[in-house]
This record gives structure tokens, C-alpha cells and sequence, in this order.
């Protein structure tokens, strides 16, 4: 008799509000890095799938950016948004990723403005859930190495409560822990289907978008409180060189021309710095060496322009 298990596969969303570790856990889940973390809000820009295979089934998680309250004249977080809650309705679970510490220092009256806005944004998200009314929605307590015990239940109580969740599961993506359990309870409930990505595919993202996002993590984490969080990163050319290099030459767009100085440092060394890090970072992802070119120029219109979005996947119009 045919013992073979039928595989099964389906896409789980990742979505939470900005910082809450959703990307550390997409990372932690596929087993290697396929979208950027930094410790700033709002880092993901667009939806990024991760793909992780768990014995015969296949997991397409898809990181999405933060969900938070967007101005009106914000396009670029308004499309950010919208990417995310899209992400939700097209999965087959959903994980809702919460930055328990943040959410416990506001609900004890010690929380920083950012604590405020994570907390206002994660109630943002359950009330989304609450209106879906989604069967496999599931909430992860992030971070929950930064807690105590009688602290975790509080939380769990106060989201038990919301009646949104089948399953409430504490883990630090960081450290993995309790990431399996999550990981077993989604496998569980994934439909039987073949396999939408080859076995041996990490990530469904361009390789050109893949290089920009590893320079504009290393940007970020280089220049976090001085650049505005809409400067970004678009690689222009990629070529193969013959003894087998790579080349690849990127634009780092900022708003202002004030900010470029900002960008290249005093005789050049914040670029180059960054310029050594991202081309580390591809060198291991791509198992070759890296001739990283990078220039900086200045775009004040960007965020407005439908050009910009569509090579990133995001709706310009929304
Ligand atoms: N202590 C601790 N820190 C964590 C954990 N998971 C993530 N972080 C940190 O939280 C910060 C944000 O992580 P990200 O994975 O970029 O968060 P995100 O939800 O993808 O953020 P956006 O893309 O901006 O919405 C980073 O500094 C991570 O290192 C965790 O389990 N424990
Ligand atoms: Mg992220």
C-alpha cells in the first residue's frame, strides 16, 4: 500500500503592527533571511513570501508591513496598509504578531509614545480580525523573553477575551521559542494541495528587490534617526561578469537635498560603510563575489510617483 502522506501547502499571513517582529518571524520560520529587520518602524514596505517547508507541507508566509493608523496625505503608508490587509485575505491562517512587552508597558501606564501607537495599532488589527471573522487566525505573543510570567497571562486573558483568536501562542521569534508549537498548529490546519513554490525556493522576491532591501536595511540601521523613513533603494543594473562576479550598481533615493551629505558622510564613509555591509551580506546570499556600486541621488517626489510602486509591488492608487 501507498503510505505517502499527500502534501499540503497553503499561504499564512503575517501581519501585526510596525516593529512587532513579523519579519524576524518569517525569517526564523524559513530558516533563513528573506526580509529585512530593523529595530525602527515600519521596515517592510510590501509583501514579501517566505517559503518554508515543514515535512509535507509547504508554508508561503507572507511578511507584510506594519498596520498602522496612515495620515491621509500618506501614500506610500497608505499603500503600505492596504499591502497588508490584502495579504490577509488571500491566506489560509492568520498570525497576528503582537510586541508583548510594548503592549504591557502601556496597559501598566509606563509605555513611550511608541508604545502608545503599538498598542493603539494592535488593537487596530484585532478589530480587522473581529470584523472578518476568519476561522485559523491565531495570535503570537512576541518577544516574551523580555516578561515575566504572571505578565503573559494578563496578556493572554485580555486577547482570550476578544473571542478573534482559535489559538494564542508566546513566542520569541528571535530566539525561536515556541515557534514550533505555532509552526505544528499551522501545519495541522493547511489544506492538502500540491506544492506552489519548488521545494528547494526560500523566497518569492526578485533578486534586483532582494539586493535593494538588504542595502536599505543596512541604510536604516546605519542612519535611523537622521533619514526620514521614505528614502529608498532601487537597483538599477545587475550583471554577471565573466570570471563569474556579480556587479550590481544601486541608486539610494533620498527627499532632500540636504539629506545626501547626510547619506555619504564626511569623505564618504557612512556610504561606504554601508556600501561594505550590504555587500557582505550578498556575497553570502548569493555565493559569489559582489562588486557593489552604489550612488546617491535625490528624488523630492517619489512618494508620489506610480512608477516607484509598481516596481515594488505596492498600488499606487489606494
Ligand atoms: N527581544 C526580542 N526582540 C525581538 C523579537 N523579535 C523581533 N525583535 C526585534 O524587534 C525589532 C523589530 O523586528 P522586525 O522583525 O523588523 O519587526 P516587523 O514587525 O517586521 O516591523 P515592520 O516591518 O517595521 O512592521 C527588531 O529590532 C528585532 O530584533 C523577540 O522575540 N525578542
Ligand atoms: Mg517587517
Amino acid at each position: 500500500m501507498n503510505q505517502k502522506a499527500n502534501t499540503k501547502s497553503g499561504f499564512v499571513a503575517i501581519i501585526g503592527a510596525p516593529n512587532a517582529g513579523k519579519s524576524t518571524l518569517v525569517n526564523a520560520l524559513v530558516g533563513e533571511k528573506v526580509s529585512i529587520v530593523t529595530h525602527k518602524v515600519q521596515t517592510t514596505r510590501f509583501q514579501i513570501r517566505g517559503i518554508a517547508m515543514i515535512e509535507n507541507a509547504q508554508l508561503v508566509l507572507v511578511d507584510t508591513p506594519g498596520i498602522f493608523k496612515a495620515k491621509d496625505k500618506d501614500r506610500l503608508g497608505k499603500s503600505m496598509v492596504h499591502a497588508a490587509w490584502t495579504g490577509v485575505d488571500d491566506a489560509d491562517a492568520i498570525v497576528h504578531v503582537v510586541d508583548a512587552p510594548a503592549f504591557n508597558r502601556q496597559t501598566h501606564g509606563d509605555g513611550t509614545s511608541q508604545d502608545r501607537l503599538s498598542l493603539e495599532d494592535t488593537e487596530r488589527v484585532t478589530a480587522g480580525l473581529a470584523l472578518r471573522k476568519r476561522d485559523k487566525t491565531y495570535l503570537a505573543l512576541n518577544k516574551i523573553d523580555e516578561l515575566e510570567r504572571e505578565q503573559l497571562l494578563a496578556l493572554i486573558a485580555h486577547f482570550d477575551a476578544t473571542g478573534v483568536y482559535q489559538h494564542i501562542f508566546l513566542i520569541s521569534a528571535l530566539n525561536r521559542d515556541g515557534v514550533q508549537d505555532l509552526v505544528s498548529e499551522i501545519v495541522k490546519e493547511m489544506p492538502e494541495g500540491p506544492y506552489l513554490y519548488p521545494p528547494d525556493q526560500a523566497a518569492d522576491i526578485p533578486s534586483r528587490l532582494m539586493a535593494a532591501e538588504i542595502t536599505r536595511e543596512k541604510l536604516f540601521l546605519r542612519l535611523h534617526d537622521e533619514l526620514p523613513y521614505a528614502s529608498t533603494v532601487e537597483t538599477e543594473k545587475w550583471t554577471r561578469q565573466k570570471n563569474g562576479d556579480i556587479r550590481i550598481d544601486q541608486v539610494i533615493y533620498v527627499k532632500r537635498p540636504s539629506q545626501k551629505p547626510i547619506v555619504l558622510g564626511k569623505n564618504g564613509q557612512t556610504i561606504k560603510d554601508i556600501g561594505a555591509k550590504a555587500r557582505h551580506e550578498m556575497q553570502e546570499w548569493l555565493g559569489c563575489k559582489v562588486h557593489l556600486f552604489l550612488f546617491v541621488k535625490v528624488r523630492e517626489k517619489w512618494v508620489d510617483d506610480p512608477a516607484r510602486y509598481l516596481q515594488s509591488g505596492l498600488e499606487f492608487d489606494v
